[in-house]
């Protein structure tokens, strides 16, 4: 009978010790449940600011790359004065000029020494209006004074201006016509001549029939070979009632203008075949 009370007292220090323990549990899973909730906290405050870094640096290369492009677009390469090409550039043309001119030769693969000046003049920046003369102009080809040579074709570059039509009268005075446009090529080599932003006439036209434009050679114009800036052709009637029919181009890209405007303009013809 004794052992009852005792059982009794005992039972409730038990009850009261698993409530204390039980109690202990409970705070242990609010404090747990707190860390996590602090280290979520703190992973995402960490996380928002990762976002935002990498907003901001996007945000600058953005920025840097606009600023890149503005410049490659609005401010035309510097033409840099021969000089600092200079030591390196007259040694190989003379080298070329005396190599003996032959008819094989001319149809062989590059002559190993264009391709020596090629690669010595690799590190020189692509803007430098010389380096493709070198490298496209044939030893066997020649112009006239004035006359620029690429690729076997003479241009000249006008200085004076007149109507587009009197323009190309002047060209065929001096035995060639309009420069007519067959590649890219011949595009990018007419652009670095034309590098600060005046406008040449150039040998296209669509005074016979409105909308349909030719080359002074009547050769129609290839479509998927233009250089149009946008919205031109559109024959704007705004200065001249007779709209605009004939060709010129800028720094880049091509426009139609009223044929009576005064402007300089790029004249072709055949090199002079030096080797035959
Ligand atoms: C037009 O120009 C494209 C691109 O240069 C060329 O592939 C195509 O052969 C040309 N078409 C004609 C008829 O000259
Ligand atoms: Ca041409
Ligand atoms: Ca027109
Ligand atoms: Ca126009």
């Amino acid at each position: 009978m004794m052992s009852r009370p005792q059982k009794y007292i005992e039972g409730e220090a038990l009850h009261s010790q698993h409530e204390k323990s039980n109690n202990a549990l409970k705070l242990r899973v609010a404090m747990l449940v707190v860390c996590v909730l602090l280290v979520s906290a703190l992973v995402v405050t960490y996380l928002l600011l990762e976002v935002l870094k990498t907003r901001n640096m996007l945000r600058n290369l953005e920025m840097k790359q606009e600023t890149v492009k503005a410049d490659v677009t609005e401010r035309p390469p510097e033409i840099k004065p021969c000089s600092t090409v200079q030591p390196t550039c007259p040694e190989p043309e003379v080298k070329i000029i005396t190599q003996p001119c032959s008819p094989i030769q001319t149809t062989s693969p590059q002559p190993p020494e264009i391709n020596m000046i090629k690669q010595s003049h690799s590190t020189i920046p692509t803007t430098t209006p010389q380096l493709p003369d070198i490298t496209m102009n044939d030893p066997c080809y020649k112009c006239e004074d004035g006359w620029k040579l690429h690729g076997g074709k003479c241009y000249y570059f006008s200085i004076s201006k007149s109507s587009w039509d009197v323009s190309r009268t002047e060209c065929r005075t001096k035995g060639g016509d309009l420069v007519k446009i067959d590649s890219e090529e011949e595009q990018n080599f007419l652009r670095k001549n034309v590098q600060q932003k005046i406008p040449f006439w150039i040998g296209l036209t669509d005074s016979a029939e409105e909308g349909r434009w030719l080359w002074v050679d009547g050769s129609p114009l290839n479509e998927s070979l233009t250089f149009w800036k946008f919205f031109e052709p559109d024959d704007w009637k705004g200065k001249d009632p007779d709209g605009e029919d004939c060709g010129r181009m800028g720094s880049v890209y091509w426009y139609d203008n009223s044929c009576k405007r005064s402007r300089r303009s790029i004249c072709e013809k055949s090199a002079v075949a030096m080797c035959v």
